[in-house]
């Protein structure tokens, strides 16, 4: 018999993947972790039973959580990434020689265990020596941290249900916006304009109150509900627009899903998107 692995999402939206087989199964003290070999994506990630990430589309995800702030960022030294325990995220910020440092608080180990073991694919450089990596909730990391501001922050986290949802409210961006310098600039998944769309609406408008600018951006991502997926930008001062021409030429030289067009068209915003956030 077929074996399958779907997600369904609020009882309404259902995707599925036809499984090769079950590459690891287990349960951490947040959530149950699954690596699937699957038909068409490759290898995927689901956490309590949700599509994480694929071989397949990860490249949509990761590049474009990461290169609208790291090309337009006025300093892009110190990096923080809230959650990507898969390490796609921090891949992508390793591919910049101005980054000094990266600094990756992921909640759960469990699943950096996995990824690192079983999704060699990502090629993520685990050991790189910018990379510090912390296993500690993100948001209490950001609400006690005193150090030097940084230039980028990265929010890479789970759905906002269960110990994720705290990373989509006000009092995490005013956090947030207190680690990071004048000029900086926050990127964080925002979730489906479709298949989520009073979350999306209200995170967006929740980070307008916080910043002076929210941009959203979309990305098609086949692994999740509905497939269109949004990421936001927010900053104070800088101009998601204004990239710099010789970080966006090296990086879309390599790039699966990036390059200057994308940059600039996945923030037009459909007619749909307009009305849900006037
Ligand atoms: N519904 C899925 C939301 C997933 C957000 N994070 C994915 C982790 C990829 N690094």
């Amino acid at each position: 018999m077929a074996l399958w692995f779907d997600e369904t999402y609020a009882g309404k939206i259902r995707f599925g993947l036809r499984l090769k087989r079950s590459v690891y199964q287990g349960r951490s003290e947040y959530q149950s972790v699954d690596l699937v070999e699957t038909e068409e994506f490759g290898r995927a990630l689901a956490l309590e039973d949700a599509w994480m990430t694929s071989e397949r589309d990860e490249a949509h995800y990761h590049e474009m959580i990461a290169h609208p702030a790291l090309t337009t960022a006025p300093k892009i030294r110190r990096v923080l990434v809230i959650g990507g325990g898969d390490g796609g995220t921090v891949r992508e910020v390793l591919r910049y020689s101005e980054v000094e440092s990266v600094t990756m608080v992921e909640l759960d180990k469990l699943v950096v265990d996995v990824c690192k073991e079983h999704l060699t694919s990502f090629g993520v450089p685990w050991d790189d020596k910018r990379l510090a990596l912390r296993f500690e909730d993100g948001i209490a990391y950001l609400r006690n941290y005193s150090g030097e501001p940084y230039d980028v922050i990265l929010i890479d986290g789970s759905d906002p249900v269960g110990p994720a949802e705290g990373l989509y409210d006000s009092p995490f961006y005013a956090a947030a916006k207190r680690c990071l310098s004048k000029e900086g600039v926050l990127v964080s998944q925002t979730e489906s304009p479709i298949a989520m769309a009073a979350d999306f609406a209200r995170i967006v408008k929740t980070l307008r109150t916080a910043f002076k600018r929210a941009e959203p951006f979309f990305v098609p991502i086949p692994l999740y509900p509905s497939g269109m997926w949004s990421f936001s930008y927010a900053s104070d001062v800088v101009d998601p627009f204004a990239y710099d021409e010789a970080r966006v030429a090296k990086i879309e030289a390599s790039a699966r899903y990036y390059n200057r067009d994308i940059h600039r068209a996945a923030f037009a915003q459909p007619s749909f998107v307009r009305k849900l956030l006037a």
